[in-house]
């Protein structure tokens, strides 16, 4: 039958309207399996996929120490090495699968360790630290290596926690450069401001400089600050 309501031109038959509506039952249908398939496809695939968290940031900042503190504190034992020596960190180096746990709040996650990003590596740096030539020029070159993998790295992860020195400057080409990418990129960040141990750190700087932005004074070195980190770790991996 026609529904009265809805006005049909008169060639318009019987049998047309009914093969219209089982047309579009069958569509609607389909429709409704579509849409319970990739809600059930995307929940099992969100239930697997780990949320991967990349340290950033320039070279000495605290990035492996912090990553290191992360990985004692819900692992019992680290994973990358620490050195007062810039680009201690040549290589993305991962610690897999950490469970975070705060209250009774919990997230695993993959912590993702990242050569510091710097826009000038000069070799004699090294030589200045106490390196040979032959070492100074072997670690530039891996260091340069790493500031491209670094890079390349943000497409693979899932949110980042940007590592600043709180004593130096916040104010860097790099740390400004960093920010930005990670922005444009809609990748979530939080800001470690980092090293809050020392006399001439302040968090309260790095907020000024960047007022958008989340800044959590830590010091990795002694773990100051460490419980609200953990409180905004948790959120930063929920959103
Ligand atoms: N005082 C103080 N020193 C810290 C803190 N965190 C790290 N450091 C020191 O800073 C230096 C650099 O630390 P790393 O963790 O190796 O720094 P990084 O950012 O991984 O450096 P690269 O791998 O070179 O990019 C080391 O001597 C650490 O002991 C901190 O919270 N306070
Ligand atoms: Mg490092």
């Amino acid at each position: 039958m026609f529904p009265r309501n809805i006005y049909f031109p008169s060639s318009f038959g019987e049998d047309n309207f009914n093969n219209l509506l089982a047309i579009n039952i069958v569509m609607v249908f389909k429709k409704i399996k579509k849409f319970i398939q990739k809600g059930i496809v995307s929940k099992l695939f969100s239930k697997k996929k780990k949320i991967k968290v990349g340290f950033y940031g320039p070279p000495n900042a605290g990035k492996s120490t912090l990553a290191n503190r992360i990985s004692m504190d819900f692992a019992k034992e680290g994973f990358t090495s620490e050195s007062s020596i810039p680009h201690e960190t040549r290589e993305i180096k991962i610690k897999e699968s950490v469970i975070i746990k705060k209250g009774d709040k919990e997230v695993e996650i993959d912590l993702v360790d990242t050569p510091g990003i710097a826009t000038k590596i000069d070799y004699e740096d090294f030589i200045k630290k106490g390196l040979s030539k032959k070492e100074a020029k072997e670690r530039a070159k891996q260091a340069t290596k790493g500031v491209i993998d670094a890079i390349k790295w943000l497409d693979n992860v899932d949110a980042v926690v940007m590592v600043i020195d709180a004593s130096k400057d916040p104010l860097t080409q790099v740390n400004v450069t960093i920010l930005g990418n990670l922005e444009s990129r809609g990748i979530p960040f939080i800001i470690a401001a980092n090293k809050i141990d020392l006399k001439n750190a302040s968090a309260h700087k790095v907020r000024e400089v960047f007022p958008n932005y989340e800044v959590v004074g830590i010091s990795a070195k002694t773990g100051k600050g460490m419980d609200y980190f953990y409180e905004k770790l948790i959120e930063l991996v929920s959103k």
